[in-house]
């Protein structure tokens, strides 16, 4: 189990007690999850925010501290024989928890007469996601399941997204660590497509390349020929010569930190005329935009900016028509990219999404459009220092979306669909790097990772 410093943690728990002021901060960890009978397990993974305070990468776990008298417990079982007969000896709690600055280790069952003591005093807790720590804070908390998420801690929600928002250098380390191994995943299933060869062929080169660096992967792999289909998990289809893949995977490192990355290559290792229009169309869009990041600005408008150019370049190419800032006011782009430029990440790929869109990415005064597009993009609000995003912005050809508009009338003054024809079996193109938001500007993490044409074909090539 890699740990920070045992002062990060302590630092982290202080910041908060002080933010939260009083009452019970309540943490669950996370327990093993049961795949098609009790004992066969979905890989564990612990719950961010239960790791960004406490560190420790076990099921079973939960939290408490008591910002008034400053107490800070972690409740859980120490192994037993039974348990080491299975698993081997293993690094008892209180040592690893004593690694993270607690000392107080008690028995799991524990938890329960804590918190029934407790129960005048105000207890924080957070939204749970999962099926079973929901059914624990009913019966602690002694309210119906249906009421548990009603009662969730605004204040506590606040002051964890006001830390972990904020990536410190330690962190940054992890994440770029993160980025250079999912950068070697697409590298590596690169060098690895073949016309006529299937998508698991190559899929299976990425999380090999993972798991050569003792990771896993941040989420299922999208990894496509249908690129057009935006969360496409499916890996059977024979990759056709002339076609191109999109391919959307990122690692989770030791500590579990996420890299998001996203590249477009073609089946052939060259681009035909037609996808290099359109690449270079979305690489303009993605590099525009992380050079116009910076501190203060919107992320919203970036995301306008990025629309505004992807509609000027295919007015060019004749696909759509009339004025580029009305397109962009009405969102005639939604239909080429239906998604959002990008999103917050961290530990979770989209980072504290389980606290909710709108207190993470957006803020009061700054509510969702209910655009095709916009309405999908989770992060609205200003950029500050230190936060880590993704750009990732995309052009599709979705003959299914295309054919409805065109149906229902809608933009048809814009739109020119007769020549969209041209493009129903083009699939779509993204191309997604993490970034940092320094003082003045941003960074891109992590090694460069092909992206032009050119350094894909050659890389292909390889
Ligand atoms: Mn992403």
């Amino acid at each position: 189990m890699k740990l920070f410093p045992s002062q990060t943690y302590i630092n982290r728990r202080n910041a908060l007690k002080e933010a939260v002021g009083s009452g019970l901060i309540l943490f669950q960890g996370n327990d093993e999850a049961s795949m098609n009978y009790a004992d066969n397990h979905y890989r564990f993974r612990q719950d961010s925010t239960f790791l960004y305070y406490f560190g420790i990468n076990q099921a079973g776990l939960n939290a408490v501290i008591d910002c008034d008298s400053g107490e800070e417990i972690i409740f859980g079982d120490e192994f037993s024989i039974d348990d080491i007969i299975w698993i081997g000896q293993q690094e008892t709690l209180s040592n690893k928890a004593e690694k993270v600055g607690i000392l107080n280790v008690r028995p799991a069952h524990g938890i329960d007469s804590f918190l029934e003591i407790a129960r005048h005093k105000k207890i924080h807790y957070l939204p749970p996601y999962r099926a079973d720590n929901l059914n624990k804070l009913s019966q602690w908390l002694h309210l119906p399941g249906s009421k548990v998420n009603q009662e969730v801690s605004q204040k506590l929600l606040m002051a964890i997204i006001n830390q972990r928002s904020y990536k410190s250098e330690e962190e940054i380390e992890q994440m770029t660590e993160a980025v250079n191994i999912s950068g070697q995943m697409h590298i590596n299933a690169m060098k690895a497509v073949k016309p006529g060869q299937y998508e698991f062929e190559a899929v299976s080169e990425i999380y090999r390349t993972a798991k050569a660096s003792n990771s896993y992967l941040a989420y299922p792999a999208i990894f496509s020929i249908n690129g057009q289909i935006l969360h496409n998990h499916y890996h059977g289809n024979k990759m056709q010569s002339g076609r191109l893949v999109l391919n959307d995977s990122g690692a989770e490192n030791e500590m579990c930190y996420s890299g998001d990355i996203t590249r477009t290559i073609p089946v052939d290792g060259k681009f035909t005329t037609q996808q290099k229009d359109i690449y270079d169309i979305v690489l303009e869009m993605e590099t525009s935009s992380i050079d116009s990041l910076k501190p203060g600005l919107l992320y919203k408008d970036i995301h306008v900016n990025a629309n505004r150019l992807m509609l000027s370049k295919l007015k060019e190419l004749g696909l759509v028509k009339g004025d580029i800032e009305e397109m962009t006011n009405l969102g005639v782009g939604g239909i080429f990219m239906p998604h959002g430029l990008g999103h917050m990440i961290g530990m979770d790929v989209h980072d504290m999404e389980n606290f909710g869109e709108q207190l993470v990415g957006y803020r009061e005064g700054l509510e969702r459009s209910t655009q095709l597009g916009l309405k999908s993009l989770r992060l609205g609000r200003e950029l500050e220092k230190d936060f880590v995003i993704t750009v990732e912005p995309g052009l599709y050809f979705i003959p299914d979306l295309i054919e409805k508009w065109k149906a229902d009338k809608i933009f048809t003054d814009f739109i020119n669909y007769d020549k969209l024809k041209e493009y129903y079996d083009f699939g779509g193109i993204r191309i997604e790097d993490n970034i940092l938001i320094t003082e003045n500007g941003s960074q891109i993490l992590g090694k460069p990772i092909p992206k032009t044409t050119e350094e894909v074909e050659e890389t292909m090539a390889l």
